[in-house]
């Protein structure tokens, strides 16, 4: 399509003649990609024992792909599969040593997932690893966590 008024009625700074000269941001790797737990939030303070439906999630299998592909390490790590959430990512983080984690989030695990994302945060912050927060909340209320200085970036709609 042809660049004329992009430029005048568009927020983006760039027209669409530009975009292609715009340089892409260097890829930074390792990349963890964390499912905050959600069952153990909401089941905590009871006596049930926790079953839950952990599927594997459709969203990390779309934003693995592009990340492969452009020659990333990526890892997945589902903490509702974990008795012991903030203590497998701390240990996995520690051995991966990424340099993004991404923590998908919807509203019911966000207050967890902003805990684990700001421990996250200071954990990498010796090699200069960035906190991605993605997924349905953060795409809902994406000011919400940048404000609270949870996390380095927040993506809104589809990550890939
Ligand atoms: C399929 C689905 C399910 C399936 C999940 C199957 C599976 N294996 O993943 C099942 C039935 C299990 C399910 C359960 C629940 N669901 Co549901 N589900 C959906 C649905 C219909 C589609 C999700 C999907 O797979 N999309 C396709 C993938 C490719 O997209 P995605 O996950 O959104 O990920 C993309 C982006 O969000 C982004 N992204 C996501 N994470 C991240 C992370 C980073 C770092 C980045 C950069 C980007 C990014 O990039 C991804 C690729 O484009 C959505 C509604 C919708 N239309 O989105 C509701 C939805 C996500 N579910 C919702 C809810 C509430 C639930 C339950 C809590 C319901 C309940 N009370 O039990 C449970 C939670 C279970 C759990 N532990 O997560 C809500 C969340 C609302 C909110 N405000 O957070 C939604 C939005 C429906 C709604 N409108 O209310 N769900």
């Amino acid at each position: 399509m042809e660049d004329t008024e992009a430029s005048s009625n568009s927020p983006w700074p760039y027209g669409s003649a530009e975009l292609g000269k715009v340089p892409a941001p260097a890829l930074r790797s390792p990349v963890l990609l964390v499912r905050p737990p959600m069952a153990a939030q909401a089941y905590g303070s009871t006596r049930a024992r926790v079953m839950t439906n952990v599927a594997p999630m459709a969203g990390f299998a779309a934003l693995a792909p592009p990340l492969l592909e452009a020659g990333a390490e990526v890892r997945i790590l589902d903490l509702d599969l974990s008795e012991d959430p903030p203590g497998a990512l701390r240990r996995e983080v520690a051995e991966l040593e990424p340099a993004v984690v991404g923590f998908t989030t919807q509203t019911a695990s966000y207050p967890g997932a902003a805990a684990l994302a700001r421990a996250t945060r200071e954990q990498i912050a010796p090699w200069d690893g960035r906190v991605v927060l993605g997924g349905p909340h953060a795409s809902a209320l994406p000011e919400d966590p940048l404000h609270n200085d949870v996390v380095d970036a927040v993506v809104v709609g589809e990550g890939e």
